[in-house]
């Protein structure tokens, strides 16, 4: 029945270009995610699930990301999306602001554009595709750095770039959460930044185990950080002297739950944020939806969601909640992203 469907719509889309008057199945319309840098794994499933969507659609997907996880690095890629004429582009931003003139510029000629993961602000965006809920997942790492620590001590944030928007939200919420009573003896002694990129996360999180001898938890809301600060951990055998926690990948973060030195950690799956994505874009480019509070949409095998308000002002589609990966149950997991 699907290679028959599939059969199926490859003929329309040979056909249609030739048939005057005939409304194209467009398969030549592009659509194009650009996610923050190259050589991340989460950024690969987050990708991955964006083409996937915008396939089986029937369109072609466009998908970049650049060396370095910077703002003007993008800047370069997006100018060079608005030339080949995208229907629609997805942005994982590098920062929230830097990047409006060139997203304003693509609006203007027509491209639909929105954020993923890492949000830009509300002017430069139609609508935002927000991976899980940003306060919740502030308040439910500082709970995790509680619980490990025994409630006391010192912990330390390793984090992406110091620009991005998505870490920058959620240690925001961390550091609310942090001036409530309950967490008064947690010491928040430094933010780090290892900037997703895999050796600065390692230095980075050598540097806070040498400058802060009695460290109990490191918090590291980046797939990157979390499983660089789990291999020096490891490395230097610290597991269950120092704790690890955050947003990790169950592939890359396996070896350091199994060996105690990450007891456990959140994220969702990349693959369906990308894959959601793709739908927000296709709802945008057709008209079904504008990026207005309340306007519905069906994102395929995912089902059905709500516009809905985001805590910085714009409008987000959330995909739902984190999930917890530990010792039970990460063997399974390990094999999914
Ligand atoms: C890294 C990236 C990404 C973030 C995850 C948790 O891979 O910074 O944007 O969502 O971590």
């Amino acid at each position: 029945m699907r290679k028959l469907l599939r059969k199926a719509l490859t003929v329309v889309a040979l056909v249609a270009p030739l048939v005057p008057g005939v409304a194209s199945a467009a398969s030549g319309d592009k659509y194009a995610i650009v996610f923050k840098n190259t050589g991340n794994p989460y950024g690969d499933r987050q990708m991955g699930g964006f083409k996937q969507g915008i396939e089986e659609q029937g369109f072609q997907a466009i998908l970049r990301a650049p060396d370095q996880p910077t703002a003007e690095a993008q800047i370069q890629i997006l100018e060079q999306l608005i030339s080949q004429q995208v229907k629609a582009i997805c942005i994982v931003g590098n920062d929230r602001d830097a990047l409006q003139p060139v997203l304003t510029k693509a609006t203007k000629k027509g491209i639909k554009v929105f954020s993923l993961d890492s949000g830009v602000n509300p002017a430069s965006r139609l609508t935002h595709v927000n991976q899980a809920d940003s306060e919740k997942i502030g308040q439910t790492l500082v709970q995790a750095a509680f619980d490990m620590s025994g409630g006391s001590g010192e912990i330390a944030i390793l984090s992406a770039t110091s620009q991005a928007t998505n870490q920058n939200l959620w240690i925001e919420f961390m550091k609310k959460e942090l001036a409530k009573p309950k967490f008064a003896n947690l010491k928040l002694v430094k933010v780090a930044y290892g900037d997703d990129l895999r050796d600065k996360s390692v230095s980075e999180a050598e540097g806070l185990l040498q400058s802060f001898p009695n460290l109990k938890v490191i918090i590291a809301p980046t797939t990157v950080g979390i499983a660089a600060a789990g291999k020096v951990l490891t490395d230097k055998g610290l597991g269950g002297k120092v704790f690890l926690t955050g947003l990790g990948l169950p592939s890359e973060m396996a070896t350091y739950i199994e060996n105690g030195v990450c007891p456990y950690m959140f994220l969702w799956n990349p693959i369906d944020v990308g894959y959601l994505g793709s739908y927000t874009a296709t709802a945008l480019v057709s008209g079904k939806i504008t990026g207005k509070v309340g306007e519905k949409f069906k994102a395929g095998k995912l089902g059905d969601y709500t516009i809905t308000k985001a805590p910085d002002g714009g409008t987000e589609v959330l995909l739902g909640p984190p999930f917890k990966f530990d010792k039970a149950n990460i063997a399974d997991w390990k094999k999914v992203y």
